[in-house]
């Protein structure tokens, strides 16, 4: 039996969602976020040394990492669903966004929501001019400009396809399904980016991705 480690508001309702998508049964763990801290809480430590979510247990299997979870139960479960054939320029686009998604679109939106609370964030009043003038150095620098030519360059990579792999919908949407909601909650993603906004349209209208937001619980990125 697949079990699914969920921590409240975060990546692994992406793991209840491919479930969902691959009819799959499945039970679920749950941990809920520190209010304050919104770390997870230290039972799931005893599941994996790092104590992150997701992480699945399958039997005597424990897989953590989400692509390595979604490539995990694609490869055993799916049965050639949801993932392109091999040698097809869709598959390599498949594992380049199953890839960009944790190797480069979170750690850039990551440092947003980090940078944006040292701006924002109770501190000392001695500390804040310092600390605000760097952290206002590093978005403006570093932070804003890559996450818009990441924004820019999703958006243009939907332009001529349907889906991030290609004319089907595949796992590596639902990877890239984090990023781009993460985008829109913290990274301005709006309107002016249509195909990005309708991605988003057309992934939550999915029956599954549904099943899996009434099974996880409620969801808001911050
Ligand atoms: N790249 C990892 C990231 C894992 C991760 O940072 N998960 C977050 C939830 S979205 C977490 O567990 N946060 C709570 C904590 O760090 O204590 C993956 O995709 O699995």
């Amino acid at each position: 039996m697949i079990t699914v480690h969920h921590l409240n508001n975060s990546r692994s309702q992406r793991i209840l969602w491919l479930l969902e998508e691959l009819e799959l049964p499945y039970e679920i763990r749950r941990y809920a976020r520190d209010p304050k801290t919104m770390l997870a809480p230290p039972e799931l430590l005893a599941i994996h040394p790092l104590g992150k979510s997701p992480v699945i247990t399958d039997d005597a299997t424990t897989v953590a990492e989400s692509g390595a979870i979604i490539e995990y139960l694609i490869e055993r479960y799916g049965n050639g669903r949801l993932i392109p054939p091999v040698g097809t320029p869709d598959r390599l686009r498949y594992t380049y966004w199953l890839h960009f998604a944790e190797g480069s679109a979170m750690p850039v939106l990551l440092l947003k929501l980090i940078f944006d609370r040292i701006e924002t964030g109770p501190m000392p009043f001695y500390a804040k001019p310092i600390a605000r003038g760097i952290a206002g150095k590093v978005s403006a620098g570093f932070i804003r400009p890559n996450l818009q030519r990441q924004l820019a360059f999703l958006e243009s990579e939907l332009s001529d396809r349907e889906w991030f792999a290609g004319a089907l919908f595949t796992a590596a949407d639902i990877q890239m399904s984090f990023p781009v909601e993460a985008a829109q909650a913290r990274a301005g993603l709006d309107q002016s980016r249509p195909r990005l906004m309708r991605f988003l349209e057309r992934i939550h209208a999915r029956p599954a991705y549904q099943r899996a937001l009434a099974k996880g619980g409620p969801f808001a990125l911050q």
